[in-house]
C-alpha cells in the first residue's frame, strides 16, 4: 500500500496534533483543515496548532475556528505525552516555528507528510512525494486509500491547496492526476470561481499599497535575467498591510520572459529577514536555500537569513553565477 506508514501511524494514535510550516500558505491551511475533518470522522481527537497566523483570505476555510495559534493557545502549560504530531507541507522541523520547542519536543512521536525536496526528513518517520503538486493532492489520495469519505468542506480545502500550490494548474508538478482530483472536487460541489475569488480577489487596499512599494524596489542582475525585490519592516508598517499579504509578489517579475530567477528579500515585523526564490526552467534555487539551512523545490525555495540584507544579497547572487556566466568569460 502506497500510504501504509502514515495510515498505520494514524491508526495507532488517537490524539493527533496537526501543524504546518511558518507563514502558512493555501496548501498548508488546506491540508490542515482537510486532515482535521478526515481524521475526526474516523474518531480521532484532533488539534491544529500553528506558529503563525494565517492570511485573512483563508478564514473562510476555518469557519469552526479549529486552528489554534501557538501564542494564543495554552500550549506552554500543556504536556502532550499522550499526543502525536503530524507535520504537513514541510519536511524541515526548523520550519514549524515555536511549535518545534513547545509541541514537537513534548509529544510522544511525530510524522512528516509532505511534497518538498531536501530537508532533514530522512532521520524521522515520513511520507514524502516530491513529485506531488501539493500536500493537499497527497492527502486526497491518502484519504481515498484509507476509504475515508470526503465531505464538501474537506474538498474545498483540498481544492484550494491544489490551486494555490500549482499556481492555478500551471506549475511544473501539475499532472493529469492533479486535474482528476480537482474534477472530483468540482463534481462534488466545489465552485472554482468562488475559490479563485477567495484566493486572488480578496486583497486589501493596504496590500495594493505594499505591492506598489515592493515593486518600486525592483533591481536586475545578470543582464536582466535575475530580479530582486526587497520589503523592509517599515514598508509593512507604512502600508498597513500584513506580512503574509506580500507572499505572491515574488511571482510578478517572472511574468517577464527575460527573468529566469526572482528573488524576494522580506523582513517581518520582528525584523527577521527571509529570502524567497523562484526560478524557471533548469535553474535550481533549492540548493541555495539548503546552503543557508532552508528548503523547498528546485523552482521555489527559501530560507531565513542570519546575515544583514546587503551581505546575503551578494552571497545569493554569487551562487547564481554558474547559470549566467559562461565558463572562461571572467
Ligand atoms: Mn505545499
Amino acid at each position: 500500500m502506497r500510504f501504509q506508514s502514515i495510515a498505520d501511524f494514524i491508526r495507532e494514535n488517537d490524539n493527533i496534533i496537526l501543524t504546518a510550516h511558518e507563514t502558512p500558505d493555501g496548501d498548508a491551511i488546506g491540508s490542515e483543515i482537510a486532515a482535521y475533518f478526515a481524521l475526526k470522522s474516523i474518531g480521532k481527537n484532533i488539534r491544529i496548532i500553528n506558529a503563525d497566523p494565517m492570511a485573512e483570505k483563508y478564514y473562510f476555510l476555518d469557519s469552526d475556528n479549529v486552528i489554534e495559534l501557538y501564542e494564543e493557545s495554552t500550549v506552554l502549560q500543556e504536556n502532550f505525552q499522550n499526543w502525536v504530531l503530524i507535520i504537513l507541507d514541510t519536511n524541515d522541523i526548523n520550519n514549524i516555528g515555536q511549535v518545534k520547542e513547545n509541541v514537537l519536543s513534548k509529544v510522544k512521536d511525530f510524522f512528516i507528510f509532505d511534497h518538498h525536496e531536501g530537508g532533514d526528513s530522512v532521520l524521522t518517520a515520513n511520507h514524502i512525494e516530491s513529485e506531488a503538486s501539493s500536500t493537499c493532492e497527497m492527502l486526497y489520495e491518502l484519504f481515498t486509500e484509507m476509504k475515508i469519505e470526503m465531505t464538501y468542506e474537506m474538498l474545498v480545502a483540498i481544492y484550494l491547496g491544489i490551486v494555490y500550490d500549482t499556481g492555478s494548474f500551471i506549475y511544473p508538478k501539475t499532472t493529469a492526476r492533479t486535474f482528476a482530483i480537482a474534477e472530483d472536487c468540482v463534481r462534488n460541489g466545489v465552485n472554482p470561481n468562488f475559490i479563485y475569488s477567495k484566493l486572488y480577489e480578496s486583497n486589501s487596499i493596504s496590500s495594493l499599497m505594499l505591492q506598489s512599494k515592493v515593486l518600486s524596489t525592483l533591481e536586475f542582475f545578470y543582464e536582466k535575467h535575475v530580479a530582486v525585490q526587497t520589503m523592509l519592516k517599515e514598508d509593512i508598517i507604512k502600508s498597513g498591510a500584513l506580512y503574509e499579504e506580500a507572499d505572491s509578489l515574488i511571482n510578478i517579475p517572472l511574468k517577464s520572459e527575460d527573468i529566469k530567477v526572482s528573488i524576494f528579500f522580506k523582513e517581518n515585523l520582528e525584523g527577521i529577514l527571509r529570502c524567497s526564490m523562484r526560478s524557471k526552467g533548469n535553474i535550481d534555487v533549492a540548493f541555495i536555500a539548503q546552503i543557508f539551512n532552508g528548503g523547498g523545490h528546485k523552482t521555489a525555495a527559501g530560507f531565513k537569513s542570519k546575515y544583514p540584507l546587503e551581505e546575503i544579497k551578494v552571497k545569493v547572487l554569487d551562487m547564481l553565477n554558474k547559470y549566467f556566466v559562461q565558463p572562461g568569460n571572467d
